[in-house]
């Protein structure tokens, strides 16, 4: 075993052996067991889990959905959907496919499960937090099912852009749904911002300073950043939505002094940062993928992070382009195109070190590998069409066209879909102690290309041809009809990527072959805890030697002892070098936020038909936030005793 230490505190007393120390850690960071445990379970593993599986199931409901609208829009006049129906159904696919899938998917899912174990801890910051959000999101996608099942659906678009979802234009409650949808997605995501923030900045391994966290991880940093930025945004706009709609408050109502294009800044603020922060994780996890199967480091770390902080700040100047065709001054629609087109730079940049990364290393063609070629040769189509609509005469032109359906196609399931079954194809392993097999892997990865291509790319000839977005029909000698059968023909293609993978999953999970710690040699932390990793993810806390913490340690790398193993104890250190500087205990499993979570889902729903349940639920909110905080008698004395030796 390993003879050097980085001594975290005086009184060590882990004279037992590895095995004793194990046990004894399991029992501490247990989860609870049992129906009532589901409800209590805090660790970061447990949690992200759950919102990865259930955020793949709101990207398989959105994508049958989807199969409707293709079925529906094969052939010209059909009538299998009512207009009021597909209203319903693009608005709830497109609100789904974003708010309940991509966001969710991206960043909170990922970076909950694999920042902690990235960064060489043993729980996420705030874990009661973190399960408080995940219950959060759960129940903003539940609502919203449950209410388009009773044909209350949002039917006004993923933007729901007022007067069309004013108190005018919208009778019924589908547009307060759509509002409050809102209002529960990005309050998750702001918790989840939060504590990836503070994970990051205090708890890593120590010897990780800045210049060695992994890629990954700055992408999922940086997009915190962009969440807590651009989500209040949006909060404000569903919230002032909400108010007009219920309180009879006259914010976007010009006839009082209000104003109209208000919501669409105010949503556009929130919605290009948004697009970013859908895939800024993917090109993370496409640098990861990347460096791991041409062995070696990523080509230009330093150029990596730094585009992916550019892209950060750029993201938050772009998004009037979004609102070109509402009449804004001249001087802006220059300024706004070539904010957008500056935006090419660091993308530029980071494609650039890809390719660098591929060409210079040994290339180990695995499914992971080809997703991520399959991110390049789409992702790189969606963003030149980006460059297109970017300029205003072009945009004018194919404004609330099929090509602009074509263009954000590309760019999300090019930069969010095709880096998940990456990530997925990679990580799998990690996650269940399995290995997926290959050859489904390549056998899903070419029907979901060959599919998508097929689905998507018609659109923007279709577009050109001026077919509109949103309609639910079409006339049979608009000449559209042909195309509009082609790419229904790509979503079965599409489908049966999906449903390979779906069988991949189900068929390894049973009988796939057992997963080593490390399957694919790579230098991420994560892949020094077991397959899957125990609820407190290290044995020995590790220490870290350079961005690749298994390629670059030392023959003899230390690792952390003296931590305290009867409690939930971690390590906390600096922000710049990560040298050690104390220890924390972290909260244990309690139900107290799942029962904040079902007041605060109470109290969202019934304030779309009664305002006052804001008030009243505040009440029973502020029992359970008192509950969540209680400390338990043994906390106390323990911290009390913390404080004495702190002082002496
Ligand atoms: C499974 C494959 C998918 C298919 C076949 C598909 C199909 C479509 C179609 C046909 C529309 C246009 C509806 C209309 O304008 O009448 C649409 C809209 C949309 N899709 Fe998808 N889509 C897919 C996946 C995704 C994904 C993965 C995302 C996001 C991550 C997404 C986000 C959107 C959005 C935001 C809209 C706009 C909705 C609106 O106009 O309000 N889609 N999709
Ligand atoms: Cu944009």
């Amino acid at each position: 075993m390993n003879e050097q230490h980085v001594v975290i505190a005086e009184e060590s007393y882990t004279t037992t052996s590895d095995a004793e120390r194990a046990a004894q850690l399991a029992k501490v960071w247990a989860e609870p067991s049992g129906f009532l445990g589901w409800f209590k379970a805090v660790h970061h593993t447990t949690i992200g889990k759950r919102y990865m599986v259930t955020a793949f199931g709101f990207f398989l409901a959105a994508g049958l959905l989807a199969g409707a609208m293709r079925l529906q829009l094969a052939f010209p006049e059909a009538h299998i959907m009512s207009p009021d129906l597909y209203n319903q159904v693009f608005t709830m696919h497109g609100s789904v496919m974003m708010f309940l899938f991509a966001v969710p998917m991206m960043f909170e899912a990922l970076s909950v499960y694999f920042v902690p174990l990235m960064v060489g801890t043993r729980n996420i910051a705030f874990p009661r937090l973190n399960a408080f959000s995940y219950y959060l999101f759960l129940f903003a996608g539940l609502m919203l099912f449950a209410f388009f099942f009773v044909n209350s659906g949002p039917d006004r678009g993923w933007f729901s852009y007022v007067p069309l979802s004013g108190p005018d234009y919208a009778p019924g409650k589908r547009a307060d749904i759509w509002a409050q949808l809102i209002t529960f997605t990005e309050i998750s995501g702001l918790c989840v911002a939060v504590e990836v923030i503070v994970t990051v900045f205090k708890l890593r391994a120590p010897g990780m300073s800045l210049n060695r966290i992994p890629i990954f991880v700055w992408g999922e940093v940086v997009t915190s950043f962009m969440v807590i930025f651009a989500m209040p945004g949006v909060v404000v706009a569903s919230t002032m939505l909400l108010l007009d709609r219920t309180a009879s408050t006259q914010f976007f109502n010009p006839a009082v002094g209000g104003d109209v294009l208000l919501f669409q800044h105010l949503f556009w603020w929130f919605g290009h940062p948004e697009v970013y922060i859908i895939f800024i994780p993917g090109t993370a996890i496409v640098s990861t993928i990347a460096a791991t199967f041409s062995r070696r480091h990523v080509f230009g770390y330093m150029a990596l992070v730094l585009s992916l902080i550019a892209t950060g700040f750029i993201a938050f100047g772009l998004w009037v382009h979004h609102m070109f065709a509402t009449g804004i001054p001249q001087m802006s629609e220059g300024f706004f195109t070539a904010a957008s087109m500056m935006i090419a730079i660091p993308a530029g940049t980071q494609i650039f070190c890809w390719l660098a990364t591929i060409l210079t290393g040994k290339v180990v063609l695995k499914t992971p590998m080809w997703w991520v070629l399959g991110f390049f040769f789409v992702f790189i189509i969606g963003g030149m069409t980006g460059i297109f609509v970017a300029s205003v005469p072009v945009d004018l032109q194919v404004h609330d066209t099929y090509f602009v359906v074509a263009h954000f196609h590309y760019v999300l399931i090019g930069g969010a879909v095709f880096p998940m079954f990456g990530a997925f194809a990679y990580w799998f392993p990690k996650l269940t102690g399995r290995m997926l097999s290959e050859m489904l892997g390549l056998w899903s990865f070419w029907l979901f290309t060959i599919g998508f291509n097929i689905t998507f790319f018609p659109m923007h000839i279709l577009g050109l041809r001026g077919m509109p977005r949103r309609v639910y029909t079409y006339p049979a000698d608009a000449g559209w009809t042909a195309l509009n059968q082609i790419e229904s023909v790509g979503y079965i293609f599409l489908f049966l990527g999906v449903a390979v993978f779906l069988y991949n999953v189900w068929h390894s999970l049973r009988r796939g072959e057992m997963a080593p710690a490390n399957p694919w040699q790579a230098g991420g932390l994560e892949w020094a805890t077991a397959s899957p990793p125990a609820t407190y993810n290290f044995l020995n806390m590790p220490t870290v030697n350079g961005s690749e913490p298994l390629w670059d340690a030392l023959p003899d790398q230390p690792v952390v002892s003296g931590m305290h193993e009867d409690v939930r104890e971690i390590v906390t250190t600096r922000i710049l070098d990560a040298e050690p500087e104390g220890r924390d205990e972290m909260p244990g499993p309690t139900a107290w936020p799942f029962i904040a979570a079902v007041v605060t889902t109470a109290l969202f729903i019934g304030s779309i038909f009664r305002p006052i349940a804001v008030s009243i639920g505040a009440i029973p909110l502020a029992i359970a936030l008192i509950g969540w905080f209680w400390p338990t008698r043994e906390e106390s004395q323990r911290r009390a005793r913390r404080n004495i030796w702190e002082q002496s």
